[in-house]
C-alpha cells in the first residue's frame, strides 16, 4: 500500500492497472475492448464505420461507458478502491470532443444514473474525429497558409500542418459545421476529457498531448495566438490549458466515491498523450533508449537531446511528461495492417509467427509489399498502396507465408527509414504495445534495425506509465526508483539480429525506397 492508479484510453479499449511501488508490484491490469464489450456502439474496432474512407470518427459516449464498466469489473475483482493514493491516465492522441457545456459548469454527475446519461446532453458534436481520421487537408492548407506557411507550423509546434492533428480537425468542423462550432463552450483531447470526467470538472490538456494539436507553442509552452486565430474564431476560449503533465487538475468526484468506492480527496494528474505515457512506462524518459510501440498504430520513439524537427515532415514533437521533449513518428498501417494480411491468409497469431521464423527466410526471397492497407501517413498517402513486387505467385496474392513475413518485412523497414531523423541508431530497441508478444515481428525488427530488442513484462507501456506518473506526483517516488521496479526489460526475452541480415535488408530497403519514391 498505496496503490497508484492508471487508466488508458486507446483507439480499441480502456484499460486501468494499479502499481504498489512499495513492493514493485503491479496489483490490477483490467481491460474493456470497446468492440467485444460495448457492441451496440458498432465500432469493432474503436471508430465508427464510413464510406469515406479518410474520415474516422468514435462516439466519445463509448469512452464514457466504457469507463463505468472498467470500474465495475474492478469492484467485482474484489479489488479495493480507497487504497488507491493518486490517479493519473492517458488517451490516444490528437482525438476531439465537442461540448456545449463546459464540464465545469455541468453540475454534479448523479451517482443513481450512469455516467453516459449526465454526459450526453453536455455534447455539440454526437461524434469526436479520431487520430486515424486524414479527413482534413483543405483545413491545413488554410492554416498553413495564414501563418506564413507549413515551415513556420514546424518551427512553433514541431509539426507541419497533419490531418489527424486537432487544430486542423478543429477547423474542418468550424468550416463544415460553423452553427455547432458556434455551439461549442469547450473541446478536449481524449486524455483531458476522460480527465474531466473523474473530476467532475474541466481538466486541462496537458503539454505532452497539447503538442500534437498544430496549436502549441513549444518553446512557450502556451497555445500560439497566431494559430489559434488561423484555426477558428474564438478558439482560444474554448480549450482548457495547457499545463504541464505533472499538474493536479483535481480530486476524484463524489460519482466514484460512492458508485465504485474511492477514497475522497484522491488527487488526479493531468493526462497525456497515449505516446508520451508509453515513454514513461517503457523507463525511457532520458534520451538514449528508442522505443517501438506496435499497438493500433505503429509508432517510433524517443526522449530529444536536442531540439530537432523532421526534414521530411512525417516527423513530430511531443511533450515529454518527465520534462522536455520527445519525437515520434506514426505508422497508421500497423495492428491493423497485420491482422488483415493474417485474416486473408487464414492464420492465427501462431501460424503467423511460424510463417515468419519458420516458412520464410529473411529477404523474402526477394519478395516486396507496400503494407498501406488503409490511407498513410508516413509516408503521406490519402489512399490505399498496398502493392506486391516479386515472384509471379507472390504478386498473385498465392504466398501466404511469405504475404506475411512481406508486410512485417515492409513495416519494419519503413519504420526505420522514416526514423532517421530522429538520429538515434539504436543498437537495443524497447518494444511494446499488443503486437510486442510476437516473436516473429520482433525477429524482422531486430533484424531490420541491426538491434537488440527487449520487452517490458508489462505488455500495456501507456496504462503503466500513467499509474508511474500518478505514483510520482503523488507519491513523491522519483523516476530512477519507479523505473528500477516496473520498466526493467523482461529478462526472459531477448532477440539479436540473425547473422547476415544488414546486407539483405540494405539491398530490400533500397528497393523499397524506390517504390515509395514512385508512389510520389
Ligand atoms: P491500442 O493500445 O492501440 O488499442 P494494443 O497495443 O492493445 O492497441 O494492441 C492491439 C493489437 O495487438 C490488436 O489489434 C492485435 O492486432 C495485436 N496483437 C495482439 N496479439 C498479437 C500477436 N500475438 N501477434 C501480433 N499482433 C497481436
Ligand atoms: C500518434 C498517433 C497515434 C495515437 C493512437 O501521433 O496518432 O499513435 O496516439 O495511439
Amino acid at each position: 500500500m498505496p496503490y497508484y492508479l492508471g487508466l488508458d484510453s486507446s483507439t480499441q479499449s480502456l484499460s486501468a492497472m494499479a502499481i504498489d511501488p512499495e513492493r514493485g508490484r503491479v496489483v490490477l491490469d483490467e481491460s474493456i475492448n470497446f468492440g467485444r464489450d460495448l457492441p451496440h456502439y458498432a465500432s469493432p474496432h474503436g471508430f465508427l464505420a464510413n464510406a469515406n474512407p479518410n474520415i474516422k470518427h468514435s462516439n466519445p459516449l463509448m469512452w464514457v461507458e466504457a469507463l463505468d464498466l472498467l470500474l465495475s469489473r474492478v469492484r467485482a475483482t474484489g479489488f479495493d478502491l480507497s487504497q488507491v493514493a493518486a490517479v493519473s491516465g492517458a488517451g490516444q492522441q490528437h482525438g476531439s470532443v465537442y461540448l456545449s457545456t463546459p464540464l465545469s459548469a455541468a453540475g454534479k454527475f448523479g451517482a443513481d444514473r450512469a455516467l453516459v446519461d449526465s454526459v450526453k446532453p453536455l455534447l455539440s458534436r454526437p461524434s469526436a474525429p479520431i487520430w486515424m481520421d486524414s479527413s482534413t487537408s483543405a483545413a491545413c492548407g488554410e492554416i498553413a497558409g495564414a501563418v506564413g506557411g507549413d515551415g513556420v507550423v514546424t518551427k512553433v509546434t514541431g509539426s507541419r500542418t497533419i490531418e489527424r492533428f486537432t487544430g486542423p480537425q478543429i477547423r474542418k468542423f468550424y468550416r463544415e459545421e460553423p452553427a455547432s462550432y458556434e455551439q461549442t463552450r469547450e473541446i478536449h483531447l481524449v486524455s483531458s476529457f476522460m480527465a474531466s470526467l473523474l473530476v467532475g470538472t474541466t481538466a486541462p490538456i496537458d503539454l505532452g498531448d497539447g503538442a500534437g494539436m498544430n496549436l502549441l507553442d513549444l518553446a512557450s509552452g502556451s497555445f500560439s495566438r497566431e494559430l489559434l486565430d488561423a484555426t477558428a474564431p474564438g478558439l482560444g476560449a474554448k480549450l482548457p490549458g495547457p499545463v504541464p503533465s505533472t499538474q493536479k487538475v483535481g480530486e476524484i468526484t463524489g460519482y466514484f466515491i460512492e458508485k465504485y468506492g474511492f477514497r475522497a480527496g484522491t488527487p488526479v494528474f493531468a493526462f497525456t498523450g497515449d505516446n508520451p505515457s508509453s515513454l514513461i512506462g517503457m523507463g525511457a524518459s532520458a534520451p538514449g533508449t528508442a522505443v517501438v510501440s506496435l499497438g493500433t498504430s505503429d509508432t517510433v520513439f524517443a526522449a530529444m537531446r536536442e531540439p530537432r524537427t523532421d526534414p521530411q515532415g512525417f516527423g513530430h514533437v511531443f511533450g515529454n511528461p518527465a520534462g522536455g521533449f520527445m519525437s515520434l513518428i506514426c505508422f497508421a498501417n500497423g495492428s491493423l495492417a497485420r491482422e488483415q494480411v493474417a485474416k486473408d491468409v487464414g492464420y492465427d497469431w501462431d501460424a503467423f509467427t511460424r510463417a515468419i521464423l519458420e516458412t520464410t527466410q529473411p529477404g523474402n526471397s526477394g519478395n516486396l509489399l507496400l503494407p498501406f492497407f488503409v490511407p498513410e501517413m508516413t509516408p503521406k498517402l490519402l489512399a490505399p498502396a498496398a502493392k506486391r513486387f516479386g515472384s509471379p505467385a507472390f504478386v498473385a496474392g498465392k504466398e501466404p507465408a511469405a504475404l506475411v513475413r512481406g508486410v512485417v518485412e515492409a513495416q519494419a523497414l519503413s519504420m526505420q527509414y522514416h526514423s532517421r531523423w530522429i538520429g538515434e541508431t539504436p543498437s537495443l530497441l524497447l518494444v511494446t504495445g499488443g503486437a510486442s508478444r510476437n516473436r516473429g515481428i520482433l525477429q524482422v525488427l531486430a533484424d531490420v534495425f541491426q538491434a537488440e530488442i527487449r520487452t517490458l513484462k508489462t505488455g500495456n507501456s501507456s496504462a503503466l506509465g500513467a499509474a508511474l506518473r500518478a505514483a510520482q506526483a503523488g507519491g513523491a517516488h522519483d523516476w530512477a526508483d519507479l523505473y528500477a521496479r516496473f520498466a526493467a526489460p523482461d529478462p526472459d526475452l531477448q532477440v539479436a539480429p540473425a547473422p547476415g541480415t544488414e546486407r539483405v535488408y540494405d539491398e530490400l530497403r533500397a528497393r523499397f525506397v524506390a517504390e515509395l519514391a514512385k508512389l510520389g
